[in-house]
């Protein structure tokens, strides 16, 4: 498992977010702190677009909406180019290259306007963005699927090394650091009603991804006709994400891949993989279901937010 440190960027989000950010600890690879002092200075530029997320929360499936809705409705372009050239995630060439000095190449090279994926929590990312605020997308997900969705994720990558999915999501939850995920969504959840930032989630994206699209059009001030979105809606519906070559990481999978000398490409290799909301219950043990409960439960309580808020689920009207 990757060993996370404790880490404090050189300056917070202060006119975000009013809070003792001396107290918010914040946890980072311990073998990437070089890598991590420099996003802090990446630069951001005001007509960029900047996709945020925990990790497996619908960020393919979003990225490809947003990359489509910037581009004209370019279909073909899309069915041509993987996603993730087309719009890069911040942090993967840094952990394929070790490459301090070339790292933000893939996204110093896009064409303005630029389409930028991050996982990074809200003070860990470039300190411009909250000094230009561009217009910044976050979808948040039932953290219980996330996990279930991380473990295949790792077993592709060869991260999970012979465990079981319920040992897997033990050891994240006994090795997390408390707080990381939750503080993660909770702090973009407390910005929502921000003009620059849209917040939303897979579980609404599941439940109506029309008005997801229109929603978002609105947000980018773009428009769309009705032939369109029948179009979004297809290409972007799980059967074909799932059979889509161009958004299945395959590219990126490749080259860690090559990275961690694995050969072959797992049978069961899809990243577009179940595609839905709490099918965490078929997969992990009731035990284990209680036992991460809990730990949701705790978390939340502290940070004085329900899980069905943070997921917009409480209120259907509400933006
Ligand atoms: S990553 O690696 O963090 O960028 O992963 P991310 O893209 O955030 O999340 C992957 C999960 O999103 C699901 N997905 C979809 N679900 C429904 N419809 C569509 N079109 C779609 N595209 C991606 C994908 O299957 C992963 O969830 P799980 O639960 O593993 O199926």
């Amino acid at each position: 498992m990757s060993c996370m440190t404790e880490y404090q960027p050189p300056s917070y989000p202060n006119n975000l977010l009013q809070k003792d950010w001396s107290k918010r600890k914040i946890h980072y690879l311990s073998e990437r702190l070089d890598f991590i002092r420099k996003v802090h200075y990446v630069e951001v530029f005001p007509d960029d677009v900047w996709l945020v997320t925990y990790p497996k929360c619908g960020t393919t499936w979003m990225q490809e909406l947003l990359w489509l809705v910037m581009n004209d409705f370019d279909f073909e372009t899309a069915k041509r180019e993987h996603l993730e050239v087309r719009t890069p995630f911040m942090e993967f060439d840094y952990a394929i290259s070790n490459d301090l000095e070339n790292c933000f190449k893939p996204i110093e090279r896009l064409k303005r306007p630029r389409l930028v994926k991050s996982h990074l929590c809200l003070p860990l990312l470039p300190h411009q963005i909250w000094d230009k605020k561009p217009k910044l997308i976050y979808v948040a997900r039932n953290i219980k699927d996330a996990m279930v969705s991380e473990y295949y994720h790792s077993r592709n990558v060869g991260r999970a090394a012979g465990r079981s999915l319920d040992e897997y999501v033990r050891d994240e939850i006994e090795g997390t650091q408390l707080h990381d995920p939750f503080l993660h969504f909770t702090e973009f959840y407390a910005l929502r009603h921000e003009p620059w930032l849209f917040y939303t989630s897979f579980e609404r994206m599941k439940l109506d991804l029309r008005q997801v699209i229109n929603d978002v059009c609105h947000f980018l001030d773009k428009t769309i006709d009705e032939a369109t979105m029948e179009k979004m809606l297809k290409h972007l519906s799980f059967e074909e994400m799932k059979k889509n070559p161009k958004t299945n990481h395959v590219w990126e999978f490749d080259q860690v891949r090559a990275k961690k000398g694995i050969n072959q490409t797992p049978q069961e290799f899809n990243f577009v993989r179940k595609g839905r909301m709490n099918a965490y219950r078929e997969e992990l043990s009731p035990d284990m279901v209680s036992k991460i409960d809990k730990w949701v439960e705790e978390n939340l309580k502290e940070l004085n937010v329900s899980l069905d808020e943070l997921l917009l689920l409480n209120d259907l009207t509400n933006k």
